[in-house]
């Protein structure tokens, strides 16, 4: 059976089954949801925790009553449930005044607003234990070349980043950052649009070891990436710090489906990747309910994102447990690219004057096709 438990850790944002439906064309299709609803629902069906940006939970410029009070009512239903907190995140992109970014916008006073605001909240993250605090750049990016001096700009994000894993380093915090990339939307042009962008900035930091990434299915997938190739990157270089699991259909806008929905074949390997390589995060859905959906289609949504989760894991190990799968693989020459290239202690010698005939080798077939239609079975289930 495909039904979820705690064990499998399975999370979902809160400004996921919460989305009204407000988009660019359309005002939002379904009343807001109390976060301590969600919190309860997503407990009912099986899920392990949520994550939030801090306006999910406490809306922009509440007062201090205010604040406390939807804070006890979040705290409540977390105790009630049981339910975790593994992540948190700032809200840096729907208030007016973040238009031009956050730790990147050309006004310093908004660049030190969003400092403010991101500390409030990863004190939040903290107390309420969660371990990875999430940064997605929104709107630190573009629509016209003289906009922004992207080399600069680059400069005052390191700065933002140094200055805040300081501050959790000072305070002791068990809280480990992760940058979201995303090529556009809703900036033309976003800073760190993909996994390899972000990998290579986080080296340029001063606590690299703070910092890993967020890779969304999606948002990979809409620079036309393979995000099981940017994934295992991240994994390889020990950065995969957390995941926003979601589908989409292609090069288009942003679709955040349902994980499962969108490009099938790609959750497979995902899957297949995070549970073969012992991946011990949350498996965190980043989706958006479509707004034709009432909220008895809300929560058909989520529970659909954890049940093609279970069904993908399922039909991953039996395509590796499968010893035609085996034998394929071998026939493939997987083992083969497991040995290194050059024997250890080899002379330079023995590999130039090593014999090779380039057009024996050429005409070896690589045996591809069959190891994928293998998988293809698999994963329409008729193995
Ligand atoms: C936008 C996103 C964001 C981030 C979130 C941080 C609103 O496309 O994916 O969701 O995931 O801000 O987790
Ligand atoms: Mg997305
Ligand atoms: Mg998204
Ligand atoms: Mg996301």
């Amino acid at each position: 059976s495909f039904t979820p438990t705690p064990e499998d850790r399975f999370t979902f944002g809160l400004w996921t089954v919460g989305w009204t439906g407000r988009d660019p064309f359309g005002d939002p299709t379904r009343a807001a949801l109390e976060p301590a609803e969600s919190v309860r629902r997503l407990a009912d069906l099986g899920a392990y925790g949520v994550t939030f940006h801090d306006d999910d939970v406490v809306p922009f410029g509440a007062s201090q009553a205010d604040r406390d009070d939807r804070l006890r009512r979040f705290r409540r239903a977390l105790e009630e449930t049981g339910m975790k907190v593994p992540m948190a995140t700032t809200n840096l992109f729907t208030h007016p005044v973040f238009k031009d970014g956050a730790f990147t916008a050309n006004d310093r006073d908004v660049r030190r607003f969003a400092l403010r605001k991101t500390l409030r909240n990863i004190d939040l993250a903290a107390e309420l234990g969660a371990s990875v605090y999430v940064a997605w750049g929104g709107r630190e990016g573009t629509e016209s070349g003289a906009a922004k001096d992207v080399r600069v700009a680059l400069d005052r994000l390191k700065e933002a980043f140094d200055f805040l894993a300081g501050y959790v380093t000072e305070r002791g915090y068990d809280l480990r950052f992760a940058i979201e990339p995303k090529p556009n939307e809703p900036r033309g042009d976003i800073l760190l649009p993909t996994v390899g962008h972000a990998l290579a900035f986080i080296e340029r930091l001063e606590r690299p070891q703070l910092f890993g990434v967020n890779p969304e299915v999606g948002h990979e997938q809409m620079a036309g990436l393979n995000i099981t190739h940017s994934v295992a990157q991240a994994l390889w270089a020990g950065k995969l710090f957390h995941i926003d699991l979601n589908g989409q259909s292609g090069i288009k806008y942003d679709q955040d489906l349902r994980f499962g929905a969108g490009d099938l074949r790609q959750a497979f390997w995902l899957v297949d990747l995070l549970e073969g390589a012992g991946y011990a995060g949350p498996r965190h859905f980043d989706f958006k309910p479509p707004r034709t959906e009432d909220y008895a289609g809300v929560w058909a949504s989520a529970a659909g994102c954890m049940r093609n989760y279970l069904i993908l894991r399922d039909r991953a190990a039996a395509f590796r447990g499968d010893p035609r799968v085996a034998e394929a693989l071998r026939a493939a020459r997987l083992d083969q690219l497991a040995v290194p290239t050059l024997a250890p202690g080899e002379s330079l010698e023995a590999l130039l004057a090593e014999p090779f005939d380039p057009r024996a080798a050429a005409e070896r077939g690589m045996a591809l096709e069959a190891l994928d239609q293998l998988a293809l079975d698999h994963l329409l289930g008729v193995r």
